[in-house]
C-alpha cells in the first residue's frame, strides 16, 4: 500500500482528530494497511523494557509475576516465544497490584546489563538485591554492579517526595558510550553509571515530584526524558525534556500524557503513553486507552496507535519499526507481548484478531484471564467519587492533607463524633484504615470527606498511593 504524503497525513489529522474516540466507540476504522500492527513476541511475564542486541535479536526484561519464583528476569525472543537469558532477580507486588521487578535491559558491547526495579517499599531487599544495575553471568545469574537504591540514600535529591521508599523506582535504562543512564523516577533524577559500578548524578528532576519514567538517546551526547506526571496523571500534562551532557534541562515536547517509553526514529521523537483520558477515580486508568504518539511541534502530537492495553515500553528495531511491550497492569502470567509497529503509521488501532495467531506457552489462557481483569479495573476507574453531596456536622473535627502529611497526624475523640480530612495537595490521596473499617476512595485537591466513628478503639489509617503517610484516630 502506498504511503500517504505528509499533507495527505496532516488533512487526515484535521479531518479526524478523535478516531481513536471512534473506534473505541465502536465507528469502524480505515483498513490497516498491512504489516502495519503486527504481534512480534507473546507469552511474556510482564514484559518491560526491551532493547536489540549486538547479534540482532530483540531482549526483554521481565517484572515476572508477582510471586518470589524462578521466572526468568529477561529473555531473547526466538520465532516470536521467549528464551532465558537471565534468571533470579526479585518480583514483587508494586502500588495499585502492579508487578515489578526486572525493568529495563541493555547492552555494553557483548555485556548484557538489567536494571532492577523492585517495588520501593521493599526494605528487606536493600542489602541482598536492591535497587540498580546488575551484570548477566555467561550462566544467566545476574551480579550487583551498582546500588543505587543506596546511592539514592547517601545522596539525596534536591525534593524528596512523599511517598519515597527504601528502594527507589529505578524505572529506565539506556546504553550511553561506555556507560549507563538510569532513570529514577520515584525521586527524579537521571544517572550515569559506568561498568565499574561509579554512579553520577547527571540531572536532579526532583522538582515538583514529575516522576521521569522512559529515556532515549538524543544528539550531542543527552538524553530525552518523558514523564509520567503524579495520578491521577492528568491528561496532556506529561512533557518530554532533554538532558544535555553537561546535565541543562530544556522542554523539548510538551501536552502529553502518562509518558513511559520514549523512540526516536529518522530524527522524529515518539512517545508511548501508558494510559490516557484517565479518570479521577482509583485506578485511575482504563485497558485500552493506551497509544503511541509522533511529535508534531513543540506542544503537538499525531496519533501513530490507540487502543492499546498498558503499554510500558518500547524501541527501536534495526529495520527502523517500533517494538512496544504491554500490558504493564493486569495479569500475573504469560500474558505480556511485544507489537512491531510502523511508526508512519497514523490512527492505528489494533485489528480484533491482532492476538489469534500467537501460540507461544501459557499466552492465550494468560490473555483470556485479562478480560475480568481489565474489566474490573475499568469499572472502578469509572465509578463516581467517594465525596458526595452530604456536608460533615458543624461540630466535625478537622485533619489537612498537606505536604503528603496528615495535619494532625494522631487525634483522640470521643465516640460519635465525625472526622473531616481534606485534600490541600495538588496530588491524590486517601484515607484509608489499615484494617479496611473505611475509605475515602480517591481525593484530589481541595476535595474533603468526613466518617463518623461509632465504636471505641485507636484506628490506624494510611494513604493507599503513599503508604508512608500514616495517621491515628483513637475513639474513646
Ligand atoms: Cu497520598
Amino acid at each position: 500500500m502506498q504511503r500517504p504524503t505528509r499533507r495527505q497525513v496532516l488533512q487526515f489529522a484535521a479531518a479526524a482528530p478523535a478516531a481513536g474516540w471512534l473506534a473505541r466507540h465502536g465507528v469502524t476504522a480505515a483498513q490497516e494497511p498491512d504489516g502495519a500492527i503486527s504481534v512480534y513476541a507473546s507469552g511474556l511475564f510482564n514484559p518491560r523494557g526491551l532493547v536489540f542486541g549486538p547479534d540482532g535479536a530483540l531482549y526483554v526484561a521481565l517484572a515476572g509475576t508477582g510471586e518470589a519464583d524462578q521466572a526468568p528476569s529477561a529473555v531473547k525472543i526466538e520465532n516470536g516465544c521467549p528464551v532465558t537469558v537471565a534468571h533470579g532477580l526479585p518480583s514483587s507486588r508494586g502500588m495499585s497490584g502492579a508487578v515489578q521487578g526486572t525493568g529495563s535491559v541493555a547492552f555494553l558491547g557483548e555485556q548484557m546489563y538489567l536494571l532492577q526495579d523492585s517495588q520501593d517499599d521493599r526494605g528487606d531487599l536493600l542489602d541482598t538485591q536492591p535497587n540498580g544495575v546488575y551484570k548477566v553471568e555467561a550462566d544467566g545469574t545476574a551480579t550487583l554492579v551498582a546500588s543505587i537504591s543506596k546511592w539514592m540514600n547517601e545522596n539525596p535529591t534536591k525534593e524528596i517526595p512523599g511517598d519515597r521508599g527504601k528502594l527507589g523506582e529505578t524505572f529506565a535504562m539506556l546504553a550511553g558510550d561506555g556507560f549507563l543512564w538510569v532513570v529514577e523516577s520515584n525521586c527524579g533524577q537521571v544517572l550515569k553509571v559506568g561498568p565499574d559500578g561509579s554512579i553520577t548524578r547527571v540531572a536532579d528532576l526532583s522538582e515538583g515530584h514529575p516522576v521521569p519514567t522512559g529515556c532515549a538517546l538524543a544528539p550531542n551526547g543527552g538524553i530525552y526524558v518523558g514523564n509520567l506526571t503524579d495520578a491521577p496523571y492528568p491528561q496532556a500534562k506529561a512533557k518530554v525534556v532533554e538532558v544535555a551532557a553537561d546535565g541543562s534541562v530544556k522542554d523539548v515536547w510538551t501536552g502529553l500524557t502518562m509518558v513511559v517509553a520514549l523512540a526516536v526514529v529518522d530524527g522524529v521523537l515518539y512517545a508511548c503513553e501508558m494510559s490516557t483520558e484517565n479518570t479521577t477515580q482509583r485506578p485511575f486508568v482504563r485497558p485500552g486507552m493506551g497509544r503511541i504518539v509522533r511529535q508534531d511541534g513543540p506542544s503537538g502530537l499525531v496519533e501513530v496507535v490507540s487502543g492499546l492495553d498498558f503499554p510500558i515500553g518500547m524501541t527501536t528495531g534495526p529495520d527502523g519499526m517500533l517494538y512496544v511491550a504491554s500490558p504493564s497492569l493486569g495479569s500475573d502470567g504469560a500474558a505480556g507481548s511485544v507489537l512491531r509497529i510502523d511508526p508512519k503509521s497514523t490512527y492505528l488501532t489494533p485489528p480484533k484478531d491482532l492476538y489469534d495467531a500467537a501460540t507461544c506457552p501459557g499466552f492465550q489462557e494468560a490473555r483470556a484471564a485479562l478480560a475480568p481483569a481489565f474489566a474490573t479495573m475499568a469499572a472502578e476507574a469509572d465509578k463516581p467519587a467517594a465525596t458526595g453531596e452530604a456536608t460533615p456536622p458543624a461540630n466535625s473535627v478537622e485533619i489537612t492533607i498537606k505536604d503528603f502529611k496528615y495535619a494532625p497526624p494522631s487525634i483522640s475523640i470521643k465516640a460519635g463524633k465525625t472526622v473531616t480530612w481534606t485534600n490541600l495537595d495538588s496530588v491524590a490521596h486517601t484515607v484509608t484504615a489499615v484494617d479496611k473499617s473505611f475509605d475515602s476512595g480517591n481525593l484530589n485537591q481541595n476535595q474533603s470527606w468526613f466518617f463518623t466513628f461509632d465504636k471505641a478503639g485507636t484506628y490506624d489509617y494510611i494513604c493507599s498511593y503513599h503508604p508512608d503517610m500514616k495517621g491515628t484516630v483513637v475513639v474513646e
